[in-house]
């Protein structure tokens, strides 16, 4: 019988990666108008540049650039029939984005591949049979016997999604390392503007691509492996009355974004009942005794979230950063936020990994709206 691990699973690497090209957003509605051939529609153009300024974001990086849209015209359209371009690019690129980001966490852990024993990957950005998971291991060089688990089409929350099943998988089988990448490329959502279709525009306005990964594992090697975050408890919930605020469908001319307007209103109403019990646990009276890692949906969701909770401005700094400089990536966000929690905390010199704080909640939402949250307890810098 094979024992199970005595403690939690922890983060041991984090690693990223983005496409080299990236698209300042200052001048980023006169691009994105001209490459869709929509110059003709000044009101919605002004409409777009009013979004772009109010989001926060300062650059981000797309492998779709002007050269590649020129080539496919039809993922330019506003609904033409588009999906076999798109799917082409995101079976090809996910994985390829996927493998710079893992490569990147185990050059940190700085163990051998073949210590590698699972394999959890989450995409919206493609599906295909094999999966993107199995392109990612034969990318990487990775053992056959790898054990792997593929989530394809949750959204942003599934950045939250891998790292729960990861803690399952460190914690119930000896000697497990498991190694957890989401991978996003917007060529699957790229589309014309359309006054049809506002919301659309929000999406055209903070959809980034990029890809993190992890390696998770329980009973971290003394001297050999260097524990980031313990990850303490995991939750999944449905917030009430939030049918149809955040849903994809993918169809002939990709995958259509619809949000509502209120999805910053219905997250922040309803984060206190979430995430209360992770306060209790952590032993802490304030939610601004903890750190925070929170999926960068957009500035709207973090104002309204740090209004609700009296949260200190300085503790959606991690999460801000990202924001401004990758845009929303989707799944792969919440671990840039987490690899920048970690990164700023050393810059200032803070004693812990969580830019001081022991505990902290790591918390992403998708379609559903679902949540996904984290009680994570950082390490010594
Ligand atoms: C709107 C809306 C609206 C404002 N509909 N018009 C990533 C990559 C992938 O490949 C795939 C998926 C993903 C990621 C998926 C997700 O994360 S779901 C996204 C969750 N995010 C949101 O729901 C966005 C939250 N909203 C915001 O952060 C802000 O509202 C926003 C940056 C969009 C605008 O900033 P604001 O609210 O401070 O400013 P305004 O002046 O209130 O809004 C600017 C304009 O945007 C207004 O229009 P106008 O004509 O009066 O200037 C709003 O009506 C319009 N608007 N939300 C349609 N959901």
């Amino acid at each position: 019988m094979a024992r199970k691990p005595n403690g939690v699973a922890n983060v041991l690497a984090i690693g990223t990666a983005v496409p080299p090209t990236s698209f300042p957003q200052s001048s980023y509605p006169e691009y994105f108008f001209r490459a869709t051939k929509s110059t003709d529609k000044p009101e919605m153009m002004q409409k777009f540049q009013r979004i772009c300024d109010r989001s926060g974001i300062k650059k981000r990086h797309f492998y779709l650039t002007s050269e590649i849209l020129e080539k496919n015209p039809e993922i330019c359209s506003y609904m033409g029939a588009s999906l076999d371009a798109r799917q082409e690019i995101g079976v090809r690129e996910v994985p390829m984005l996927a493998k710079e980001a893992a490569s990147a966490a185990i050059a940190e852990w700085g163990q051998p591949k073949s210590a590698i024993t699972h394999l959890v990957l989450g995409t919206t950005s493609s599906i295909d049979m094999p999966g993107a998971d199995f392109q990612l291991l034969k990318l990487l060089g990775l053992r056959p016997s790898v054990k792997r688990v593929m989530i394809y089409q949750q959204g942003c929350f599934a950045g939250g999604t891998v790292l729960r099943i990861a803690k399952d998988l460190a914690e119930n089988n000896e000697n497990a390392r498991v190694l957890v990448a989401c991978s996003e490329i917007t060529a699957v959502t790229f589309r014309a503007p359309s006054d049809k279709h506002l919301d659309g525009l929000v999406g055209s306005a903070l959809f980034g691509d990029g890809a993190a990964a992890l390696i998770v594992g329980a009973d971290p090697r003394p001297g050999i492996e260097k524990p980031l975050f313990e990850i303490h408890s995991a939750i999944q919930t449905v917030l009430p009355e939030s049918d149809g605020a955040i849903l994809g469908h993918l169809r002939e001319c990709g995958l259509v974004f619809h949000l509502l307007k209120d999805v910053p209103g219905i997250i922040a109403k309803n984060l206190g009942k979430v995430l209360g019990g992770m306060l209790d646990r952590a032993g802490v009276a304030s939610y601004n005794d903890l750190f925070w890692v929170v999926h960068p949906g957009g500035p709207a969701i973090l104002d309204q979230m740090v209004a609700r909770l009296q949260l200190d401005e300085e503790k959606m700094r991690a999460t801000r950063q990202v924001l401004a400089d990758f845009g929303n990536m989707s799944s792969s966000s919440v671990l840039f936020v987490l690899e920048e929690m970690r990164k700023g905390s050393t810059r200032a010199g803070m004693r812990s990994t969580g830019e001081g704080c022991d505990w902290g909640i790591m918390l992403c939402f998708g379609p559903g709206l679902t949540v996904e949250a984290l009680l994570l307890k950082s390490t010594a810098v």
